[in-house]
């Protein structure tokens, strides 16, 4: 009896060793496909160049698609189509793809269709009208802040206030804080509809915390803000931010 009991020691412990080692390899190739497949989201994410232009109609979205593209101004009409057009930020990289997404309420949804494809968005506001149209600007932009790739790809998001050289204009700080406090009052009322899934498959997203007031810096993507105005050409910091999304 006892020099059988013997006997099966080593046998037990090899049986043992075995199962060691294949669960030692099971683990090994589990976190070898994690990391091949965080390293291929990682170069996907960043072999994108598009930049979305959104924001209201009149912001000056195409007269910023139009400068940062040919250089020069040009007089526009109410889009009722999406410019796509690549420039050259900085000489011998890749160029940037940008798409100015008309504002207009029936067309400006179509942001959506492009989100799979972009690296980051440039939401213009017109700095002179930002405190009539609060409203309608935060709730456009939760739509980006919430989208599920702006979510999950934390893409990050600049706000343009445009028409700085307007005497009527807000300047950036006065702007946040205006979204800022509009942001907080819509999130109750998207929260009721947490549950909810909109027709893209969307989640209604909560940004920010519960129990504390809404601030841009508690979103987990970066959101910047700058002033600029298309009209004197003043548009160089939305390139140099652009670039240095990109490269
Ligand atoms: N004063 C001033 N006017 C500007 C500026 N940028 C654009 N505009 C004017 O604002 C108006 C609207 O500009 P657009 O570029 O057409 O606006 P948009 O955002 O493309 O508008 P939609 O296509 O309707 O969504 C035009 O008359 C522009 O000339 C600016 O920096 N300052
Ligand atoms: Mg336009």
């Amino acid at each position: 009896m006892s020099s059988s009991f013997r006997g099966l020691i080593p046998h037990q412990l090899i049986i043992a060793n075995n199962e060691y080692l294949t669960l030692l390899a099971l683990l090994t190739l589990v976190a070898l496909v994690g990391i091949a497949a965080s390293f291929l989201l990682v170069s996907k994410r960043n072999s994108k160049n598009t930049i979305l232009l959104t924001g209201l109609p009149f912001a000056g979205k195409t007269a910023i698609h139009y400068l940062i593209n040919h250089g020069k101004s040009v007089e526009t009409v109410t889009s009722i189509k999406e410019n796509e057009a690549d420039a050259v930020l900085i000489d011998g990289k890749t160029p940037a793809h940008i798409v100015d997404i008309p504002g207009h309420e029936r067309l400006r949804f179509k942001f959506s269709e492009f989100m799979p494809i972009a690296r980051a968005v440039v939401f213009v506001v017109d700095s002179s009208t930002a405190s009539r149209q609060t409203r309608l600007l935060a709730e456009y932009l939760y739509d980006v802040l919430a989208d599920k790739f702006t979510q999950n790809e934390r893409i990050p998001v600049l706000i343009a206030c445009n028409k700085s050289d307007l005497l009527t204009s807000f300047k950036k700080e006065r702007i946040q804080t205006l979204l800022e406090t509009e942001i907080n009052k819509l999130r109750q009322t998207r929260a009721a509809a947490l549950d909810t899934q909109d027709t893209d498959g969307n989640e209604n997203v909560f940004l920010g915390f519960e129990g504390k007031d809404f601030t841009f810096q508690d979103l987990e993507n970066e959101v910047e803000f700058l002033e600029c105005s298309a009209e004197n050409k003043d548009i160089e910091r939305i390139k140099d931010w652009m670039a240095g999304v990109l490269y």
